[in-house]
């Protein structure tokens, strides 16, 4: 299958507006067209500096702006996070992504970064970061370090954008995924949905990340969490199926791309998470926490996985090349 750049938004709405089975039917179709069915790629998150972020995303427990009652945590020790990621290892992930609530890396934080990189990577797991915007500098010494993906979202459409973030716009955003790219690193890169914006917005933000000069190679999807103290906290909560649709039409206009189920997931039922994997997700974070908020853990994850015959993708050790010969989690 050709991938395609050019997608217009009448097409994407066209895909998103069609009956619900038949969109999660063609989304199933596109799936198995380009991935190994019911592999599921399982990634472990870990806050590296938690909170006090200048930023202020009105959906964020981690913004300096909103009194969401949150714990900040300086920066972690890298000793610390390489014990984490063994964890992880065994817990059956294939990446581990580290998260910083910064703005952006301040020079003086990049040996630390650096560091984290090289002995994550040693230990034959994929990297992942989100430390806010880069420069291409930052962006290069990164992948020099042995950083696979950058993950830096897009969020919501460029026009409810400025609705939620007021402290760094949607073209900046542009600017950093540009500089990953730059760098050789694969990008990932999605949004948000249930942030009180509408369906245009969800077909917006689709019609960006499918018609950025690449696709990203990961697309997480998260559904707001609501944080108490930030603006968001009371937005009406949207219908899963309006999630489980911006996962479908993800799946068909970017087919080779890991569509990741991310926030949100934990309050979703077991048989809303298999329709999701169904609408073509294939990724998810595992664990107990995703950076400041709980998540499905790894029992209940293990149960889901035996419970639908899943299989969780192994990463080869050293390699960012995964594959199925592997374990259920
Ligand atoms: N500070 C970095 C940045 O914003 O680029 C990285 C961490 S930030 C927490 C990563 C992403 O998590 C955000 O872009 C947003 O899409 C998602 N996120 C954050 N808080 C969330 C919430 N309460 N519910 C759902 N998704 C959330
Ligand atoms: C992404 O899109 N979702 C993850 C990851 N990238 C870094 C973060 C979700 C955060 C959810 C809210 C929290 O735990 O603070
Ligand atoms: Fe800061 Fe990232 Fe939270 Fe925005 S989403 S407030 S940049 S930690």
């Amino acid at each position: 299958m050709n991938l395609r750049n050019d997608w217009a938004l009448d097409e994407i709405q066209a895909l998103y507006e069609q009956p619900f089975l038949d969109l999660v039917f063609e989304a199933q179709r596109v799936h198995r067209e380009n991935f190994i069915a019911n592999a599921i790629q399982v990634s472990t998150l870990l806050s590296i500096k938690t909170g006090k972020c200048p930023e202020d995303c009105k959906y964020c427990s981690q913004s300096a702006h909103y009194d969401s009652n949150l714990e900040a945590e300086k920066r972690i020790a890298v000793d610390k996070v390489i014990s984490e990621a063994k964890e992880a290892i065994e817990s059956g992930s294939s990446r581990f992504c580290m998260g910083a609530a910064w703005r952006n890396p301040n020079e003086r934080d990049m040996p630390y970064v650096l560091e984290m990189v090289r002995e994550v990577k040693a230990l034959g797991l994929e990297t992942c970061m989100t430390l806010g915007m880069l420069n291409q500098s930052q962006a290069e010494r990164l992948k020099d370090a042995g950083l696979d993906y950058y993950n830096h979202n897009l969020d919501t459409s460029r026009e409810y954008y400025s609705h939620i973030i007021s402290t760094r716009t949607f073209d900046d955003r542009l600017n950093t995924l540009e500089y990953v790219r730059g760098a050789g690193m694969k990008v990932c890169s999605g949004g948000i949905v249930g942030l009180g914006e509408n369906r245009n917005d969800r077909i917006g933000l689709l019609q960006e990340l499918a018609t950025l000069p690449i696709h990203p190679e990961s697309v997480p999807i998260n559904m707001l969490v609501p944080i108490e103290g930030t603006p968001l906290a009371d937005v009406e909560k949207l219908d899963v199926t309006e999630w489980i649709r911006t996962i479908a039409v993800a799946r068909i206009i970017m087919p080779k791309s890991y569509i990741r189920l991310s926030a949100g997931r934990e309050s979703l039922s077991d048989s809303d998470q298999a329709l999701a994997f169904m609408a073509g997700a294939n990724s998810l974070f595992s664990g107990e926490k995703l950076l400041t908020t709980p998540n499905a853990g790894e029992g209940k994850d293990k149960q889901l996985f035996n419970k639908l015959g899943l299989v969780a993708e192994k990463a080869k050790p050293n390699a960012a090349e995964l594959s199925v010969d592997a374990m259920a989690v």
